[in-house]
């Protein structure tokens, strides 16, 4: 295969899809080397087959406000790719959501799962519905309507939905109230992401900043550095920064920065464990205003508006909300600054200037679907804990994570490694996750 002429086909078929191609343009480049020493692959056009979703669902979604308005907004499933297992990834609920997001999220996750070692397909979904400025009342009875519309595409070996941006503990719990008296099934392995008391894996809310300041650590160590006594940037305050900012403090580093979309809080002596308890405030305000902590905390940390994590010093920078919040501009500052490391935690952090300007300059650099494939990953501890009926300690399930952190970190040096001793972490992700998927879509036939 030609990737660029894969890319050419895809920019006619799907014009305007940029997060789309964007994701897929990565991982064609990336991967096409190692594609072409298969024939076998070109034969049963793997390539083509992959960057298209099994299916799409898009359903309108009507709701009521509070004040007795009534609201329409757009919702979706997107089924990217079950060669190696059901369906699996979040929902988003954000303003930008629309097609291409999705399509790019879906096809993220089905390498980021395939890098986990446990058997799930890719998937994503959500809805251009905004959670800023709403009421709790008004949150639940819009993930009633929507999942009035999604119970009869999902199930416990179909498709699994979880959070993502805009979609934590208190959504999937109404999420599943409304599916479970559809179904009429107490099939708690349908979603992911849940209470402790109703089918929830202890851990899961941590397990995506945990898993991605392990592989941090694996990254800093393998190039013979220590994570302890580093700075650290964050960007966001939702739950990834938290869990990242919680196992960041804990293995000895200092979060000096986290942000949101009104700008940044610089914390000059580090993030405290108060200050941490209270991104879960903001949070569950919906009120999106980094400054939030700033105004609890004016001692402690200051706030800037209009300017990105990216502005303040740091060793480590860690990009935890949203795609291409880090672009080159922000890169070269970073830099400049002294900057060594940079892992995506989310998905698709950094545009593809980017991650070009910190490759060429030697930064450390991990993308998002290594880096924090433990969220995904704990999804499938919590699969497997619901499908045996049980509940394992949270020594269990951080035990099986970090194995797995260090698994994906292995399989990237394997796939990635330079004749230069180096790794790259971009091209090991993709060959490693792009391998096992095409492997198991050919055994399976033609279908
Ligand atoms: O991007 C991701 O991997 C997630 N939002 C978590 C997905 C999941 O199914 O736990």
């Amino acid at each position: 295969m030609k990737a660029n002429e894969i890319m050419a086909a895809l920019e006619a078929k799907h014009p305007g899809e940029d997060l789309f191609l964007q994701a897929a343009r990565e991982v064609l480049e990336t991967v096409e080397e190692e594609y072409n020493k298969h024939p076998e692959f070109e034969k049963a056009k793997i390539v083509e087959r992959m960057v298209e979703p099994d299916r799409i669902f898009t359903f309108r979604v009507t709701w009521v406000d509070d004040k007795g308005e009534i609201q329409t907004n757009l919702g979706y499933r997107v089924q990217f790719n079950s060669a190696i297992g059901p369906y699996k990834g979040g929902l988003r609920f954000h303003k930008a959501v629309n097609l291409s997001m999705l399509k790019f999220l879906g096809f993220e996750q089905t390498f980021k799962n395939a890098l986990t070692t446990l058997p799930m397909g890719g998937g994503k979904g959500g809805s251009d519905f905004d959670p800023v400025g709403k009421s709790n009342e008004e949150i639940m009875r819009f993930c009633q309507a929507f999942m009035l519309e999604l119970w009869r595409n999902i199930g416990p070996d179909t498709d699994v939905p979880a959070g993502d941006v805009g979609v934590g503990g208190r959504e999937i719990g109404f999420l599943y109230g409304m599916y479970k008296k559809l179904a009429r099934e107490y099939n708690t392995g349908v979603l992911t992401g849940k209470g402790e008391t109703w089918g929830g894996s202890i851990l899961r809310p941590e397990a995506t900043g945990f898993g991605a300041l392990y592989f941090v650590n694996h990254v800093l160590e393998t190039a013979g550095q220590k994570l302890a006594g580093k700075t650290v940037a964050l960007s966001g305050f939702g739950n990834v920064a938290w869990g990242a900012a919680i196992k960041a403090t804990e293995l000895g580093a200092k979060v000096v920065a986290i942000s949101g979309p009104d700008g940044v809080c610089h914390i000059k002596d580090g993030i405290t464990k108060e200050m941490i308890d209270y991104m879960l405030v903001m949070r569950a305000s919906n009120r999106n205003k980094v400054q939030d902590m700033a105004d609890k905390f004016p001692a402690a940390a200051t706030f800037t508006a209009g300017k990105k994590a990216w502005s303040i010093k740091c060793d480590i920078a860690l990009p935890c909300a949203f795609q291409n919040e880090l672009n080159e501009a922000d890169a070269k500052e970073l830099v400049a600054n002294g900057t060594m490391c940079c892992c995506e935690v989310s998905n698709m952090g950094c545009t593809a200037e980017a991650i070009h300007y910190f490759q060429h300059a030697g930064i450390l650099f991990a993308p998002g679907k290594a880096v924090n494939a433990g969220g995904v990953a704990t999804s499938g501890l919590e699969m497997t804990q619901n499908a045996a009926h049980l509940a394992w300690s949270g020594e269990e399930v951080d035990a099986k994570l970090k194995w797995i952190m260090s698994s994906i970190h292995e399989q990237c040096v394997r796939y990635g490694k330079k004749a230069d001793g180096t790794i790259d972490y971009v091209k090991g992700a993709n060959v490693a996750g792009f391998m096992k998927v095409a492997t198991a879509m050919l055994e399976q036939g033609t279908i």
